[in-house]
């Protein structure tokens, strides 16, 4: 089965036109804040955010971080900061970490606020362009950064449809895009990892062959995922009897006694976006 993995493509044309808008909206900023998913580090990084964002300041924000393996976190953190890129793991729903964030992005600005106040320019804000692929969590960021619910958010892609500037304080000022992707993944692997946590659209996902791509992935790692959850024995299964097993348990059947395989990929795939499978990294630090 792995040898035929999907070939998920989606770059629909809101994202080519959402490109052309941040291709302007970057002279305006300071900053890039790129937020990408904890659990698939590198899948989520979008290569194009490195050529619109040129030799801006940049900051990473290792978003979901609560729903990755604490371990898996503090080696990604090792891996950006021994490249000197400023980084910091975040639950984007909660304030912990914004100290943390606000001190990161003022150590990135820093050389272009000691160049302001040389020239006289005393308290100008940081202008930050937030970035990122879909539902990766740059709206929640920003309303929890902002302690207002500002930003309109939804646990599915495409949310945000356009910029809009929101004022932190008197020192920062952020600018919420909508999620990007770019146009062609060379790899399958990543249109499967993004299709995991929800970054593209479940609407042109086959989910059941998705779903036994991931049972496959997750086994590699945590054997015993899916017992603990469906109170199932996955030993000696493939994906699919996996499935089988779940639906049997969970009740999941059509008419006849047949098992609902779809229901039960969406099961699994939406345990896995929401936690209920464990902290799970799909793509670790090397
Ligand atoms: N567990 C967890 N959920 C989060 C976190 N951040 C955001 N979410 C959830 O992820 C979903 C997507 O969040 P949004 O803020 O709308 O994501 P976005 O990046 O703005 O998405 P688009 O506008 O569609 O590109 C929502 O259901 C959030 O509640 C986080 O750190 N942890
Ligand atoms: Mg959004």
């Amino acid at each position: 089965m792995s040898e035929n993995k999907p070939n998920i493509q989606w770059y629909p044309g809101h994202m080519a036109k959402a490109r052309r808008t941040m291709q302007e909206d970057m002279k305006l900023v300071d900053l890039v804040i790129e937020i990408v998913d904890a659990r698939i580090v590198r899948s989520s990084r979008n290569p194009d955010i490195d050529k619109l964002a040129g030799q801006k300041s940049r900051l990473i924000l290792l978003n979901k971080s609560d729903l990755s393996e604490d371990a898996e976190n503090a080696r990604w953190i090792a891996h950006f900061s021994a490249q000197n890129i400023g980084v910091v793991a975040l639950d984007a729903r909660t304030r912990t970490q914004m100290k943390k964030v606000v001190a990161a992005a003022t150590e990135a600005c820093r050389e272009k606020i000691e160049r302001d106040r040389r020239r006289g320019i005393l308290n100008r804000p940081i202008r930050a362009m937030v970035v990122g692929i879909p539902n990766v969590g740059k709206s929640t960021f920003i309303n929890s950064f902002s302690n207002k619910s500002v930003a309109k958010t939804g646990n599915k892609p495409g949310v945000t449809k356009g910029t809009q500037w929101i004022r932190i304080d008197n020192k920062l000022e952020l600018l919420d895009t909508p999620g990007l992707l770019w146009p062609k993944f060379e790899d399958p692997v990543v249109g499967m990892h993004l299709a995991y946590i929800g970054s593209i659209n479940d609407d042109i996902i086959n989910k059941e062959e998705l779903c036994m791509h991931f049972i496959e992935e997750i086994l590699v790692r945590f054997p015993d995922a899916f017992d603990k959850r469906y109170e199932i024995q996955c030993e000696g299964k493939k994906p699919h009897e996996i499935m089988e097993a779940i639906a049997v348990k969970k009740a999941c059947l059509v008419k006849g006694g047949e098992p609902d395989l779809s229901r039960v990929a969406n099961m699994i795939l939406d345990d896995y976006r929401g936690g209920r499978l464990g902290k799970i990294s799909i793509e670790v630090a090397e």
